[in-house]
């Protein structure tokens, strides 16, 4: 049985990444919004892995006899500003959301929850590589700039993107 502690947090961190999936579906409308329909595709893709990461964490908890607890989203904004910068702010909610996952993992290890602790293995390593693509996609953006024919190619590559 889990901790009331432990599925509060847990719980604070499934709202998180419905969050994150509403963020990305709002930032696929706007670069679609801009005719920029390969990021678009990419961060529609990106928004159904945070709602499959929500959904991981709901079966564990309640796997471990816990409650789910859903929350209001907050509304995400609706303006982005340019690629670049949509990519940036993508990058620094990903590192936020590893501070996050930082923190219950630590929590899982002061509760001697191993449960958690392996559970929560998948997400940490999940944060590396998700900071890492989106850090290349952050540096390619910057090498090309957002004019150019460069950025349509990198639109067209990035619309490759489909649901694993
Ligand atoms: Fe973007 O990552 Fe979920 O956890």
């Amino acid at each position: 049985m889990i901790s009331q502690t432990m599925q509060h947090a847990l719980n604070a961190q499934i709202n998180l990444e419905q969050y994150s999936a509403q963020l990305y579906l709002a930032m696929s409308a706007h670069c679609i919004g801009k005719s920029f329909k390969g990021f678009g595709q990419w961060l529609k893709v990106q928004a159904s892995e945070e709602t499959a990461h929500a959904a991981r964490l709901i079966d564990f908890v309640l796997d471990r006899g816990g409650k789910l607890e859903l929350q209001a989203l907050e509304a995400p904004p609706t303006e982005f500003g340019g690629v670049i910068q949509v990519f940036e702010a993508i990058l620094a909610h990903e590192k936020g959301i590893t501070g996050r996952i930082n923190a219950l993992f630590e929590l899982a290890r002061a509760e001697k929850d191993y449960a958690s602790e392996i559970a929560l293995q998948w997400y940490v390593t999940e944060q590396v590589e998700e900071e890492a693509r989106v850090g290349e996609i952050v540096d390619h953006l910057h090498a090309v700039g957002d004019q150019g024919g460069a950025i349509w190619y990198l639109d067209s590559k990035m619309g490759k993107r489909s649901v694993q």
